[in-house]
């Protein structure tokens, strides 16, 4: 596979798609002083080709309370292996474990994607093509799944919005819905429970995901196709997966060989399993509860301890203007 050529973010660009509170952390970690000197080195180091170090931001500076909650939950991104190693994928199975230890046989080159439902002319194209059409960006994004725990995660990859006007839908279009690849051979789980045939396991596969044509088109919406500077590994949903950072990682459908524009809002896959838990929007809430638990805090993979969630994952700015005028609680 050739190597990836994609744009690094810039200082602006990073403002635009990371949270006020990253600046206004980072500029009070450095304030700390000489007692700091070397944490505060690690996270210019870490951030050096990332930020600008001559970025003027107005900010309000936080309380060193805030400090200590939020840099551990925005500054450092987590340690590749982690974010590597603990995932869900359930075709390979149920444990956090199982993606590694199993996702290594996954095939993803040659890839096609099909691209159907209301466009002008449907086609299908091989990821790999797709790449050499599109505009590489990294983003470096919180993500939080819907079991209250969260990394942050530098991506490669293009905005969703590139392509939706390279694959020229229709008017028509009001949904987008992903599919991801269907091959019991390949993924255990999808040729029943425990792999072995019989019936099905609690998932209807393959994993369906969709969005509003609305949410695709922001430009925060990102399909994937590397992270950490290199192209995704499979337990992570190579060769291209679904990157929507205000919503619960569930949405984040991974291994994609499908999309499809549609007129009517589709049904996910975990919302159907549970739509009571799982719902189409899976907006990140802190007020919203999982039936189950509260959204309120999060656990931070690599960490200790737990730090408040923040409404849409900390991308309210971005994105509240798609949700005007709706019940919250229906956003789940
Ligand atoms: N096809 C598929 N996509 C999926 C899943 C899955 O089981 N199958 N799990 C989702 C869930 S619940 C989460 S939290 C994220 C996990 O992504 P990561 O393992 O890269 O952190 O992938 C999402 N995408
Ligand atoms: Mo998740």
């Amino acid at each position: 596979m050739k190597e990836l050529k994609y744009q690094a973010v810039t200082p602006k660009e990073y403002q635009k798609v990371t949270p006020e509170i990253f600046f206004k952390q980072r500029r009070r970690f450095l304030k700390l002083g000489a007692g700091s000197l070397v944490a505060a080195l690690s996270v210019e180091s870490l951030l050096a080709d990332i930020v600008n170090k001559t970025d003027k931001l107005h900010y309000r500076p936080m309380s060193d309370k805030e400090m200590l909650k939020i840099n551990r939950n925005v500054i450092f991104p987590t340690p590749e292996e982690l974010a590597t190693s603990y995932n869900n994928f359930y075709e390979f199975g149920y444990s956090k474990s199982d993606p590694k230890n199993k996702a290594g046989s996954l095939k993803t080159s040659p890839w096609s994607i099909s691209i159907e439902g209301e466009v002008q002319k449907p086609f299908v194209i091989d990821v790999e093509e797709l790449i050499t059409k599109m505009t590489l960006v990294e983003r470096i994004y919180r993500f939080r799944c819907v079991e209250a725990w969260s990394m942050v995660i530098p991506w490669i990859g293009f905005e969703l919005r590139e392509f939706i006007n390279f694959a020229k839908p229709t008017k028509e279009a009001k949904y987008i819905r992903f599919t991801t690849l269907y091959d019991p051979k390949q993924f255990p789980m999808q040729g029943g429970f425990l792999g072995l045939g019989m019936g099905s396991s609690f998932l209807d596969f393959p994993y369906k995901e969709g969005l509003r044509i609305d949410e695709a088109r922001n430009p925060l919406s990102m399909l994937a196709v590397g992270m950490y500077k290199k192209r995704l590994l499979p337990q992570n949903g190579a060769p291209i997966r679904l990157v929507v950072p205000w919503k619960y990682g569930y949405k984040m459908i991974k291994s994609i060989n499908k999309i499809e524009f549609l007129k009517k809002q589709p049904v996910s896959t975990w919302e159907a399993e549970n739509s009571r838990e799982y719902g189409f929007y899976g907006n990140v809430d802190p007020e919203v509860s999982h039936p189950r638990w509260s959204q309120s805090s999060e656990r931070v993979i690599g960490q200790r301890g737990r730090v408040p969630t923040l409404y849409l994952n900390g991308y309210a700015k971005e994105v509240e203007h798609l949700y005007a005028g709706l019940d919250r609680k229906k956003l789940y």
